[in-house]
């Protein structure tokens, strides 16, 4: 019935939409779906479709998927979380998930479109949130604590958990007399960072954070989807990070 329904409304938007339009009012039939763990990055694109009020199908694993939940490989051949799909789509990173839902649902009560002063800026803070504030913790996390005792790596668990502190110096100084990230108002870009905030938060290091930091992450974290879509997925939940100094780490794999 849903096929049905799905081509019938496919051909009449044909007659007078353009592919691209049609593509959009298809997938839309479908609900999107996200493949989740809990404290990992899909969290950001948890709490975004929480804040858009987005309909969605979900599906909480372990963490890691690729140890406890080896089916899911099946899905996503990089074992990593977020799986996102979208009609058609598929996408694997977090901040662009976010980017996405604001473009495709035409969300800019959430973000800034190209034409707005601090586009750049809006995007910047979003590819930053990944691939400048969360790769240094992934490293931290992986050599403390992910892998088995033998292959911890102290030193480069000291280099990475100060070298992500020393990265936050442009975040340090933006966010004075603040409170988001850009044009006075909650966008996508505060989700991405904030979450980069509440990881190195579990990995014990927000008490490094300058006080205008540690207030924004509070600010990010007090709102209500938030603590909604944070607490998903806790009770299952086989790993959480242990924090900074991590002593008593427990051995995943023993
Ligand atoms: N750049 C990607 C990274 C995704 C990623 O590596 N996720 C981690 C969780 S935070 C993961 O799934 N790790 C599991 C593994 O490496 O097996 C993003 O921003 O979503």
């Amino acid at each position: 019935m849903a096929a049905v329904l799905k081509k019938l409304c496919a051909i009449s938007l044909r007659a007078n939409t353009s592919y691209e339009d049609t593509k959009l009012s298809t997938s839309n039939l479908a609900k999107p779906k996200l493949w989740h763990c809990y404290t990992s990055r899909s969290l950001r694109a948890l709490w975004a479709l929480e804040e858009m009020g987005i309909d969605h199908d979900l599906e909480v694993m372990p963490f890691p998927p690729r140890m406890f939940q080896r089916d899911y490989l099946e899905v996503n051949a990089l074992g990593t979380v977020p799986y996102f799909v979208d009609g058609d789509t598929h996408m694997t990173e977090s901040s662009a998930i976010g980017l996405y839902l604001v473009e495709r649902y035409q969300r800019y009560d959430f973000g800034l479109k190209a034409d707005h002063a601090e586009y750049g800026d809006y995007l910047n803070w979003l590819f930053h949130s990944d691939a400048t504030l969360t790769f240094p913790q992934t490293l931290v996390l992986r050599y403390s604590q992910l892998e088995p005792p033998e292959r911890r790596q102290p030193q480069v668990v000291e280099d990475y958990y100060k070298w992500f502190l020393a990265r936050l110096k442009r975040l340090n100084s933006h966010i004075v007399g603040r409170e988001f990230l850009c044009d006075e108002r909650f966008t996508v870009a505060d989700i991405a960072v904030a979450y980069a905030l509440y990881l190195g938060d579990g990995l014990g290091l927000s008490q490094f954070y300058e006080p205008q930091v540690l207030d924004y992450f509070k600010r990010m974290t007090a709102r209500p989807a938030f603590k909604k879509t944070e607490a998903i997925g806790k009770d299952t939940s086989l790993f959480s990070p242990t924090p900074y100094p991590f002593e008593n780490v427990p051995n995943l794999f023993g």
